[in-house]
């Protein structure tokens, strides 16, 4: 028997699915229970979302007294979250003030941010988390820092381009990471699920930078630095690669016969199947789930695939159920 949801449920279905607290995945659930027309086809999904609130409740009860407000401990949000990491002074709060609408404190002092701030950098129809976060050195690290690096998904290390110390802040940075074993620059690869990151070289509209920055890659050919300014140059590249090193993919969902929905694509990563994005659609999906239809990756418009089907960023994917 079809369900026949209602647009009212979608939109319902669609806040739980954004629902970043449990406070806003309860009140979503409670609306979608109220939403979702009564009969047997729906039933099961009825159960399902009865037992996500009865389980919400649960977890909130076995919650711990709050040990107080950790700020290092950043909530993710978005496609992904990247964690900037560098020097005092290097031009980190400056950068995520030109990527994301975060209230930054730029100024030409070091030690100005003394905790992560957290901002959203708009790329194409989705968000990326940027956290900015109080300087390091070899000699100093705020307590807590490292954990905030370590539960990021990627990091961007940033060194000041035009700074007589690049280099020092550059084999300061790589060397604190690895020996905190949150990056990893051995061949044979040494720990588990090191970060991937970026190298952003800023300041490059100021003297002296070009040419240090030269004498970076001749003495680090092994890596790779994206120059740029907050003032703009370089930051649309750098947009992108940030939105690549998150390895992830953006997929539309298809209701059968209607237009895909464009406007929210469910982000999974890089190498997931139609088995994956129906888990994540509903986790009662995989087990009636036959075939999909996939515009986009595959050879033709509204092709028919199996369940393990290797999806690709920006793949529509209409379920067959
Ligand atoms: N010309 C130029 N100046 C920059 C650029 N990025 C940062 N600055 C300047 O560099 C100084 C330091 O920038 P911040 O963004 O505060 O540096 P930070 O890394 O956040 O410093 P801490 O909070 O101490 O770690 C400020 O005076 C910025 O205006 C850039 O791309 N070009
Ligand atoms: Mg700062």
């Amino acid at each position: 028997m079809p369900a026949n949801l209602t647009p009212q449920y979608h939109a319902a279905e669609d806040r739980y699915r954004d629902a970043k607290t449990a406070e806003e995945k309860e009140t979503a659930l409670q609306e979608m229970l109220a939403l979702i027309p009564k009969h047997k086809g729906t039933e099961k999904l009825q159960a399902d979302i009865k037992k996500r609130l009865a389980r919400l409740k649960e977890e909130g009860k076995k919650k711990k007294p709050a040990k107080g407000y950790d700020p290092f401990a950043v909530e993710k949000e978005g496609a992904g979250q990247i964690v900037l990491a560098g020097y005092p002074n290097s031009g980190k709060s400056a950068l995520v003030g030109a990527l994301t609408r975060a209230r930054v404190k730029v100024t030409d002092y070091p030690y100005a941010t003394p905790l992560p701030v957290s901002g959203m950098m708009p790329y194409e129809d989705t968000h990326i988390q940027l956290v900015d976060t109080p300087p390091v050195t070899l000699e100093a690290i705020p307590p807590g820092l490292i954990g905030t690096f370590k539960a990021a998904d990627a990091l961007l290390i940033v060194v000041d381009a035009a700074s007589p110390d690049c280099l020092e802040q550059l084999e300061g940075m790589l060397q604190l990471l690895q020996e905190r074993e949150v990056i990893d620059l051995s061949e044979e690869g040494e720990i588990i699920a090191p970060l991937p990151f970026i190298i952003a070289a800023t300041k490059i509209d100021l003297p002296k930078s070009e040419e240090n920055l030269q004498v970076l890659r001749e003495l680090r050919p092994d890596l790779t630095f994206d120059a740029i300014s907050c003032h703009g140059p370089g930051l649309d590249q750098l947009r992108r690669k940030l939105f690549e090193i998150l390895g992830v993919i953006r997929i539309y969902g298809k209701a059968p016969g209607r237009p895909p929905d464009k406007g929210r694509p469910f982000i999974l990563r890089k190498g997931s199947t139609v088995l994956d994005f129906a888990e994540l659609v509903h986790k009662d999906f995989p087990k009636n789930l036959k075939s999909a239809l996939v515009w986009g990756s595959s050879r033709f418009d509204g092709q028919a695939v199996a369940r393990d089907y290797i999806l690709e960023d920006q793949d529509v994917v209409e379920l067959q159920l």
